[in-house]
């Protein structure tokens, strides 16, 4: 039996939160080799506490073997320790009217706290995700409070949109979802982003070829996987949860499996020309398991250099709305 490793979770009483802790404890994260320890945080809130407690009760309910205790906690301190991986998915919801300015600058409160805890308190291999939103920006802030943990142990979560992309181009084309590969995410996770058709293919065949339908791929292709949560929010009345608790799953399992092409939200250190100190999207390679290189030989036509600088202006615009907030 292997040793079991420690998982923390935050806003694991949320939406996505409910989704997520059962396949994390199922194997679908890990593997059905791997034991856990789960520790789950929440905001200190009476009402948050006991909805986990709640969720904590559920999970002892269906028996799983792989996990070995859990903890539950409203305390950073404790919840991140020793944490092998810590999965940053509460933050706090934009309110009505609220600007995206005072968003940035609210969950940015709660991202420096966290990567201050995390970078002192968590396991020497400890590996972040993040998805609560802004969630490049937020991964930047928790790094930026990181003097332990180097920088690319911090992940963005952008697998979502890429899972939305393989759908729509395999919906289009009439094709078996497995035979469209090679669709990666470029930029923020927000409806900026460039889903990257022209190095997609479908059946071994460029995905452009066998769509055969420029204006599309260009148009309601980019607009359908950029604003699809809006659209969910629309159509189910509250944002996606169990395609998110999904995405993170396959963005940690194939961080942990080596081979893997996949896109990730990581330091773009100048990849494709974005901003140095920007977390952006883009197709990275699992080379041991947490440890990934980017990919950043893909060439770009003009299409796709003018999508590339509008996501990477986003996210300047975003670095510089908390840049008193950096280290
Ligand atoms: P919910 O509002 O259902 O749950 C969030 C949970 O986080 C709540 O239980 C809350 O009490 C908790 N929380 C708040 N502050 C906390 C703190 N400081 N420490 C610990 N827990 C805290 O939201 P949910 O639908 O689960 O979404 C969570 C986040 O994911 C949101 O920011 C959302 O915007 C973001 N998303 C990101 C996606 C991505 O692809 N990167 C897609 C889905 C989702 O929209």
């Amino acid at each position: 039996m292997k040793t079991p490793i420690r998982v923390a979770v935050t806003g694991a009483a949320g939406q996505i939160g409910y989704s997520l802790l059962f396949r994390i404890a199922s194997g679908a994260m890990f593997g059905p080799e791997q034991p856990l320890i789960l520790q789950l945080i929440e905001a200190p809130i009476e009402k948050a506490m006991q909805a986990l407690t709640g969720v904590a009760m559920e999970v002892d309910d269906c028996a799983f073997p792989l996990v070995k205790s859990m903890i539950l906690t409203d305390k950073p301190e404790v919840g991140f320790k020793d944490a092998n991986w810590c999965l940053l998915v509460g933050a706090k919801p934009r309110g009505p009217g609220m600007e995206r300015a005072d968003l940035l600058k609210d969950n940015g409160k709660i991202f420096i706290a966290q990567g201050k805890v995390i970078d002192a308190v968590a396991a020497d291999d400890a590996r972040i995700a993040v998805v609560g939103n802004p969630a490049n920006t937020n991964c930047m802030i928790a790094a930026s409070q990181a003097k332990r943990l180097p920088a690319d142990r911090f992940t963005a979560m952008v697998r979502l949109d890429q899972n939305r992309a393989q759908a729509q181009l395999a919906k289009k084309s009439g094709k078996d979802l497995t035979d469209v590969k090679d669709i990666f995410i470029y930029g923020n996770h927000s409806p900026t982003m460039f889903p990257a058709y022209q190095h997609a293919t479908i059946g071994g065949k460029p995905a452009a070829q066998v769509i055969n339908d420029l204006p599309w791929l260009q148009g309601a292709f980019c607009e359908t996987v950029g604003k699809r949560g809006a659209a969910i929010i629309a159509a189910r009345g509250s944002s996606s949860a169990a395609s998110a608790a999904n995405a993170l799953v396959d963005h940690v399992h194939d961080l942990m499996t080596p081979g893997k092409i996949h896109s990730v939200g990581v330091k773009s250190g100048g990849a494709y020309g974005f901003d140095p100190n920007v977390w952006a999207g883009m197709p990275v390679r699992t080379v041991s398991p947490g440890a990934w290189e980017p990919i950043n030989s893909y060439a770009m036509d003009d299409f796709a250099r003018t999508k590339l600088a509008a996501t990477n202006k986003e996210l300047v615009e975003e670095r510089a709305m908390v840049a008193d907030m950096l280290k």
